[in-house]
């Protein structure tokens, strides 16, 4: 990395006028979660080393058992956010409810909520595999002067005024949109900086990469099975490569820079797919389209759908255009 790049917190300042309501408070947020995201990091470095990994003996909502880094990286997050007095509300992947934030802010003033998942992927961090942060950021609905309600974080994907993630991987690296094309900035360990290494990132309109558990095949729909035996076909540019690292983030910034496919379909064991639409299938959509690249559930766009609960799930294809189109049809055909 050369000396003269760009820091994310000088790029946050450059951008702040392009944001829709430009009042630095969207700056702020943005520049919390680049100090949790160093936290975070640290701790997940160490991950090998010190006996913080294992399971911290509690169940989340979703009825898995949360890791201890799950624990950490969702108390940094919500500390920072809560700390600086910039949000109105956060709902996190790992709590039951949303948190209503009024310590410091009597008159509720703020006009933001962010939906985290504060480590996703986390069954990888024993096996020294990279992890994730994914955010999403709103403009509340309801009037200032109130508490939050849950109507604040219910909104459909479409309405994100930003989302992002950070990727604990061979380097760490903050990536995001404000809904202006998508920028990539890595961590430098040495200063403790993050620095724009991806501008203008984009997913290539085709790729021959798909991430899918195939493990879960026999589970399928009909047109999710038809399209992986097409991804495995020989002809012209196929058979595709596989690769599932199964960790949403990882697989997702591997198929946004080399072209490729991720897909969560829904099965019997999973009639909604696994992953959350508001902690994961919005924010990962949002940036890929920004990205030039395109997200459903098979039939209706990831940003249009209707969100009914905090922890709806659904199913979830993403990628490159022209790969999730050929999905979408394979599975209009055959369901
Ligand atoms: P998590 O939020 O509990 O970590 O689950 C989400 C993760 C994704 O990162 C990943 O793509 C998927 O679950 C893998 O699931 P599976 O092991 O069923 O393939
Ligand atoms: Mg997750």
């Amino acid at each position: 990395m050369t000396g003269k790049k760009q820091t994310l917190g000088e790029f946050i300042i450059e951008h702040q006028h392009a944001f829709k309501y430009s009042s630095g408070e969207l700056s702020s947020l943005l520049n919390s979660i680049r100090l949790a995201a160093k936290v975070v990091n640290h701790e997940v470095n160490k991950a090998g080393l010190v006996d913080i990994i294992g399971a911290a003996g509690d169940t989340n909502i979703q009825g898995e058992d949360q890791q201890k880094l799950d624990v950490y990286a969702n108390d940094k997050f919500i500390q920072t956010l809560t700390r600086r007095n910039i949000v109105c509300g956060i709902a996190s992947e790992e709590e039951d409810s949303f948190i209503s934030i009024n310590s410091n802010d009597e008159n509720h003033q703020n006009k933001y909520v962010v939906l985290i998942d504060p480590l996703d992927g986390s069954s990888n961090i024993d096996v020294n595999v990279s992890v994730g942060t994914i955010f999403s950021i709103y403009r509340r609905i309801t009037p200032t002067g109130t508490p939050v309600e849950l109507k604040d974080f219910l909104q459909k994907g479409s309405a994100q005024v930003a989302a992002g993630y950070v990727v604990y991987g061979t380097s760490t690296m903050i990536v995001y949109t404000t809904g202006d094309g998508v920028n990539g900035f890595t961590l430098n360990p040495a200063i403790g900086s993050f620095y724009l290494s991806h501008p203008n990132m984009e997913f290539p309109e085709d790729g021959t990469m798909y991430s899918v558990n195939e493990g879960n095949y026999l589970d399928f729909p009909l047109g999710v099975k038809k399209y992986i035996k097409y991804c495995q076909e020989e002809e012209g540019n196929r058979p595709y490569t596989s690769r599932y690292i199964g960790s949403l983030v990882s697989d997702f910034h591997r198929n946004m820079i080399k072209g490729g496919i991720y897909m969560y379909p829904k099965g019997s064991r999973n009639p909604n797919g696994k992953l959350r639409l508001l902690y994961e299938c919005n924010p990962m959509a949002f940036i890929a389209e920004q990205a030039n690249g395109k997200s459903s559930d098979g039939y209706t766009r990831t940003m249009d759908v209707e969100p009914t609960e905090l922890h709806q799930r659904v199913p979830f294809i993403c990628g490159s255009k022209n790969m999730v189109k050929q999905l979408e049809e394979f599975m209009q055909i055959h369901g």
